[in-house]
């Protein structure tokens, strides 16, 4: 037996692995305790990585779709093909007639996310679409408008805070989110071991909620209100300190003018939260000695996430807790993504364009996911006819997953790169198959960027992949170079250049250089030296040198999000009665992909529709018992479960769900089906400022089905 090293990619916390293996099998899974940033964390996912990987129903060898028949293609046949219908589109109907979807797994993959904007570049195509529209979003905009840059992103000081604010975020079963630490349950054990305190802002007393000193009970998608209430009591009872930030932070006075609107009282009924303990909660999060205000999905995939992203982040520097040990910090990453932007002038935009049929705003040239159904569907000029998908389940992941379900089936070409034939990529005439898991060598080019200490931990390829698949780099700059050969996309000799030097260094020395010119100068082969990775230390202060603002100013009160207060007030005054629908994550689920090992999904069902006990009783509906569920958009049949932890008035149901669909390959999900929520969920409703996603207070109906 042999003690090798990987590190799990599955979910942002990047636990350090140590792999048992015999040969090429692996024999069992442990945490990595010598890993100084995940120090031996591990969860029951881990143990499913190589169930992905010797999955009978994985794709082994490009996919080729003839009407509802699938064949074995060669790689050259298969990219030849690609490129000339792709091709063929974009030369007919113009580039942005082909569109591109990536998925989650993209950040976890350093060779896609290297290779991803040569690919992009090379398509050309405004009709570019990702999981960051039904995600983090807003918060992203927050920190365009506010700092300057699009991915300063500042993490919470978990071990070091004295106060953690948690609104719409369960870490507890997603191991933490834009907030990248190993063993989050313990640092928050130990964060209220040292005196310090939780609180918890969540329609679902979670499991995180569960072990919090405080749990509220917000009434979902009013955040905002609630946000804007602590901060009026701030102003109206002068605990504003800005400390250090004074000197080059703008608009203070306006957001004092702008929450003035809001005292607890107007707030407290449409929260659920009374106007006292409104009150309450802003004096201790001010006098505390350091404090965090986090949000996560359910803060950000909401009406107002825009809003409430703002307001999260006006509250952490109004108290002096921006930029401030124990309170929320930029990190200064091995590997830079944010600083090499920077330096080439693309810090991210808002709304240069918008979309065709609905005017929503482009956001770092993506569209948001929730318009692609229409873009496809609705005729006209500039219509969506051909479509790429890389790592994406947006007919499981995306509102309104029908109605897109619908969509691509009307497609002219279709091409996904995918380890399976899921519930989207049953609609490709192609479908391209990548390497996965200990197959390849792992850095977290993203979420060391995202993580509560600076630390980099690089690990090699264990196993050698399947004969039939590539690698994610070589997949998408081959789709990239016979697109440019079949006559589509961008044109240009830079960017033939581009793409040749791309591939003749390679994913391995382009993240060395990225290494080598980031702030700890380290290196490919340093890294290998330490293969249980090396601590960079605390986060630091970096403000306001680390700005992306050209007057190197943060600003408080971006226009905006003024104007979008005048939404919120609108709403304000509309009646908001009738059940609601929200969205949960489990431990051992992973979005709508990792349902077909079995032993995660063994057991009973996770697909189930958790409802406060009076408002069962007042449908005639017992525990286990089948409901029907209904919205504007669709209806589903779930059991339910009958809970005091989810608050009155609101229904509770996980995404990433519903493996019914004809014509997907996915054995054990398919008996593990369920039904996806995002069949309920609208892709009307979206947030109008950003155009992220509406997950969190869909209204919906239910009764016995
Ligand atoms: N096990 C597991 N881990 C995961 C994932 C997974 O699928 N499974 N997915 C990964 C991904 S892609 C992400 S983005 C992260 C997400 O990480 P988290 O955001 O921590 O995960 P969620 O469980 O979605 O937590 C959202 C919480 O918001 C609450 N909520 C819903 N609506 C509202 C609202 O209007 N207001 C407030 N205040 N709260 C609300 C929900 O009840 C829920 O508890 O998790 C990652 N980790
Ligand atoms: N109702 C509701 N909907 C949601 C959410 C919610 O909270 N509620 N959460 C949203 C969030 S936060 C997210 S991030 C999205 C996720 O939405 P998506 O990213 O669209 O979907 P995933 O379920 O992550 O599907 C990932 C796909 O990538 C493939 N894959 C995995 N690893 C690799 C790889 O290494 N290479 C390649 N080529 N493919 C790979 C898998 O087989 C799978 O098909 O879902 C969103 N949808
Ligand atoms: S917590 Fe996330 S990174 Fe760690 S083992 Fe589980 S899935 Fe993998
Ligand atoms: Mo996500």
């Amino acid at each position: 037996m042999e003690r090798r090293l990987h590190t799990c990619m599955l979910c942002e916390a990047v636990c350090g692995l140590v792999v048992e293996m015999d040969g090429a099998a692996v024999k069992g899974i442990r945490g990595d305790p010598d890993d100084p940033f995940s120090r031996g964390h591990l969860c029951p996912k881990a143990a499913a990585i190589p169930d992905v990987q010797a999955d009978p129903d994985r794709v082994l060898e490009p996919q080729r779709r003839e009407g509802d028949r699938w064949q074995p293609v060669s790689w050259k046949a298969a990219l030849a093909e690609a490129g000339e219908r792709l091709a063929a589109i974009q030369r007919k109907h113009g580039r942005s007639a082909v569109a591109l979807y990536l998925g989650n797994p993209s950040v976890h993959s350093y060779s896609a996310m290297l290779a991803i904007p040569f690919l992009s570049r090379a398509l050309g195509s405004r009709a570019r679409f990702s999981a960051t529209s039904v995600d983090q979003l807003p918060q992203m905009l927050a920190a365009l408008e506010m700092f300057g840059h699009q991915l300063l992103l500042p993490i919470p000081d978990v071990d070091r805070t004295s106060f953690f604010l948690m609104v719409g975020a369960n870490p507890r079963a997603s191991n933490g989110s834009l907030m990248t630490a190993g063993g989050i349950a313990r640092r928050l054990d130990e964060l209220r071991k040292r005196g310090g305190k939780l609180v918890v802002v969540d329609p679902r007393r979670t499991e995180t909620a569960a072990e919090a000193d405080r749990h509220f009970a917000i009434r979902p998608g009013t955040d905002a209100l609630l946000l804007l209430a602590m901060l009026h009591v701030l102003f109206a009872e002068e605990r504003i300190r800005l400390g250090r930030l004074a000197s080059f932070t703008d608009g203070l006075a306006q957001l004092r003018d702008a929450v003035a609107r809001f005292p607890p009282e107007r707030v407290a009924e449409r929260t659920g939260i009374a106007a006292d303990d409104i009150r309450d909660l802003a004096r201790e999060f001010a006098s505390a000695p350091s404090a965090v205000a986090y949000g996560r999905v359910g803060a950000s995939t909401q009406e107002f996430g825009g809003l409430t992203a703002w307001l999260l982040l006006a509250l952490n520097a109004v108290t002096g807790n921006l930029d401030r040990e124990g309170g929320v910090l930029f990190t200064t990453p091995a590997a830079d993504l944010a600083a090499l932007a920077a330096r080439t002038g693309d810090q991210g935009h808002f709304g240069i364009w918008r979309s065709r049929v609905r005017g929503l705003p482009e956001f770092g040239g993506e569209l948001p996911a929730a318009t692609l159904a229409e873009e496809i569907d609705t005729p006209g000029d500039g219509r969506i006819r051909g479509l790429i998908t890389f790592a994406g389940n947006p007919v499981l992941s995306t509102p309104n997953g029908r109605r897109l379900d619908r969509a691509l089936a009307g497609l002219e070409f279709m091409v996904s790169i995918d380890l399976y034939r899921n519930e989207t990529t049953r609609h490709a005439h192609l479908i391209l198959p990548t390497s996965f898991g200990f197959e390849r060598d792992h850095y977290d080019l993203v979420f060391y960027a995202l993580a509560v200490r600076n630390a980099a931990r690089y690990v090699k390829p264990l196993v050698r992949p399947p004969p039939g698949v590539r690698g994610d780099f070589d997949v998408l700059l081959d789709l990239a170079s016979s697109l440019r050969r079949a006559g589509g996309g961008r044109r240009g000799r830079v960017l033939g250049a581009m793409l040749r030097a791309a591939r003749m260094l390679g994913e391995r020395r382009l993240l060395d250089l990225l290494l080598r010119f980031g702030p700890h100068r380290l290196s490919l082969r340093k890294l290998e030296q330490k293969p249980h990775g090396v601590d960079l230390g605390a986060l630091r202060p970096q403000l306001p040198a680390r700005l992306g603002t050209k007057d190197k100013r943060v600003r408080l009160a971006p226009a905006v999000f003024l104007r979008d207060l005048e939404r919120l007030e609108k709403r304000l005054a509309q009646p908001s009665d009738g059940l609601v629908l929200i969205g949960r994550r489990a431990l051992r689920s992973n979005n709508s992909w990792m349902h077909n090992s079995l032993r995660l999904v063994k057991g009973p069902s996770g697909c189930v529709l958790l409802m406060h006990p009076r408002d069962a009783a007042e449908r005639g509906l017992t525990a286990g018992e089948r409901a029907r569920v209904t919205s504007r958009v669709g209806s589903v049949e779930v059991p339910v479960g009958v809970t005091p932890d989810v608050a009155r008035g609101v229904v509770s149901l996980p995404h990433g769900w519903g493996h019914t669909r004809q014509g997907a390959a996915l054995g054990v999900a398919a008996a593990h089906a369920g039904a996806s929520s995002n069949d309920l969920t609208d892709e009307q409703a979206v947030d109008a400022l950003s155009g992220n996603a509406v997950f969190s207070g869909v209204p919906v109906d239910v009764t016995k089905a």
